[in-house]
């Protein structure tokens, strides 16, 4: 028996793709909702139902909530799949789909808004006894003394980050102790501009650590398993680039220890579905920074690794039915990699929509390319710039940088420009082919390169 009978899939692109696959593969039906501009998508086309919901702008179509509701209700789905982006993360949406009598694809309304607000968040995680930054272990007061203290005793260098930022929005570093109050007042007026709440708080700032993520999946029967980490350093501004599981150097006994403390943490706080642990990496510790509670960009290095479809885990665990798997059950083979492939300008990085002229995807083993682009698809300028991912796999790291080579020299794109050249001087740069670089590498490279 299929988990659900029909779903609405509430995103666009590559993982709108993802997710009409994982259902069809399930025998569910499918609902595509999606924007004016984005009748042309791939996976409009293939679904058995689509709904256009608004106008090009997100606010008016796909993360338009009465019209997402209504959409549900015309076409009768019985859940909804939010993606990555848009609602994934929005506690409100979670919680007027279920007031509406539809199953939401995630986390529960009030986990989702324990880790919006970064600060509940690591409180939530400190008790689990996961590992923190050593920081303010709370908001920052207006006890200006008592925050000098703070930093004296944490030690400079400190970051001051908004509660409600996240994805290096609303975060400054402060180097000297006469810069902190006017730091902090800075943060706190940008994050009150920016996200409607002028909560801050204080970690010490780590200056050269990796980002490294746990993967977890919880059902609603107890049982929590992690699916390892991901090593998601190679990033520009925010940007992730190329992620790979495992993290080049975690030595098992460290991957068992910290996915331990994920799952217990999942015990502690209830959590359900698909989540993500955020963590900075440095001189062999792990200190927890957020936790995403969606499904991620990055997700099929993992299941590369694991052989574990996340996205129909995710369907599964929301219809109430317990993972047919246990921890032991877990085993984590070979090595995969992932480029994200933009469209965008290689000089300044800026989207470069258009139409793409022809497409031709890598193929043979270990190859998996999950993107909804067509010869002739046209690229709207009203979203993000990613139109793929390129997802090598093998029995090492080496094997793995050998086939995402080739699968790039193979890729066909014309008529738009991206990111591949980029890609094939990554795979090729010592650095990254070493493994293990910290998150300022491809910014450093970059300029080495002369941008
Ligand atoms: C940090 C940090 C150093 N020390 N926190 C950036 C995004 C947000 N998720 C948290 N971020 C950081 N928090 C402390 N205490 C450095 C970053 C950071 C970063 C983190 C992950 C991936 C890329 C990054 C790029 C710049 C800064």
């Amino acid at each position: 028996m299929p988990p659900f009978k029909k779903i609405l899939i509430a995103n666009r692109g590559e993982i709108a793709l993802r997710i009409l696959r994982a259902c069809q593969a399930m025998d569910i039906r499918t609902v595509a909702a999606h924007s004016t501009v984005d009748r042309n998508l791939k996976h409009v086309g293939m679904a058995d139902e689509s709904v256009c919901i608004g106008p090009p702008p997100a606010g008016e179509s796909y993360m338009n909530v009465p019209a997402l509701i209504a959409a549900m209700e015309v076409t009768d789905a019985e859940a909804v799949h939010p993606g990555y982006g848009f609602l994934a993360e929005n506690a409100d949406f979670a919680e007027r789909v279920e007031e509406s009598g539809f199953v939401f694809i995630g986390p529960r309304a009030e986990t989702i808004r324990l880790m919006g607000d970064k600060v509940s968040a690591i409180n939530a995680m400190r008790q689990a006894g996961v590992p923190c930054v050593p920081g303010s272990n709370g908001a920052l007061d207006d006890d200006e003394r008592r925050s000098v203290r703070l930093a004296e005793d944490i030690g400079f260098p400190v970051l001051i980050k908004a509660a409600a930022g996240g994805c290096g929005r609303g975060m400054r570093v402060v180097e000297r102790p006469e810069d902190l109050l006017k730091a902090i007042d800075l943060t706190r007026q940008e994050a009150r501009a920016g996200f409607g709440d002028d909560t801050v708080y204080m970690e010490k700032y780590l200056t050269n650590p990796r980002h490294i993520e746990i993967q977890v999946l919880a059902d609603g029967h107890g049982n929590v398993v992690h699916l390892g980490e991901r090593d998601c350093s190679m990033q520009r501004r925010h940007q992730k680039v190329i992620e790979e599981a495992p993290a080049p150097g975690i030595t098992p006994e460290q991957r068992e220890q910290i996915g331990r403390i994920c799952t217990e943490a999942c015990q502690r706080i209830g959590y359900l579905g698909a989540g993500t642990f955020e963590f900075l990496f440095e001189e062999g510790n792990f200190y927890f920074i957020e936790m995403n509670t969606r499904i991620q960009v990055e997700h099929p290095v993992t299941e590369c690794i694991t052989g574990i479809d996340l996205v129909r885990a995710q369907v599964e665990i929301a219809a109430g039915r317990p993972l047919p798997f246990g921890q032991s059950d877990i085993r984590f083979s070979g090595h995969a990699i992932e480029c994200r492939i933009n469209a965008e300008d290689p000089e300044n990085f800026l989207p470069r929509p258009g139409q793409v002229e022809a497409f031709h995807a890598p193929g043979g083993p270990g190859i998996r390319v999950d993107s909804h682009i067509y010869d002739g698809y046209r690229i709207p300028p009203n979203y993000d710039s990613l139109i793929g991912k390129l997802i090598a796999y093998a029995e090492s790291r080496e094997a793995a940088i050998a086939r995402m080579r080739v699968a790039l020299d193979e890729m066909v794109l014309r008529g738009v420009v991206s990111n591949i050249p980029l890609h094939q001087k990554l795979l090729v740069d010592s650095g990254f082919v070493r493994g293990g670089s910290n998150i300022h590498y491809l910014e450093k490279l970059l300029k080495r390169l002369g941008r």
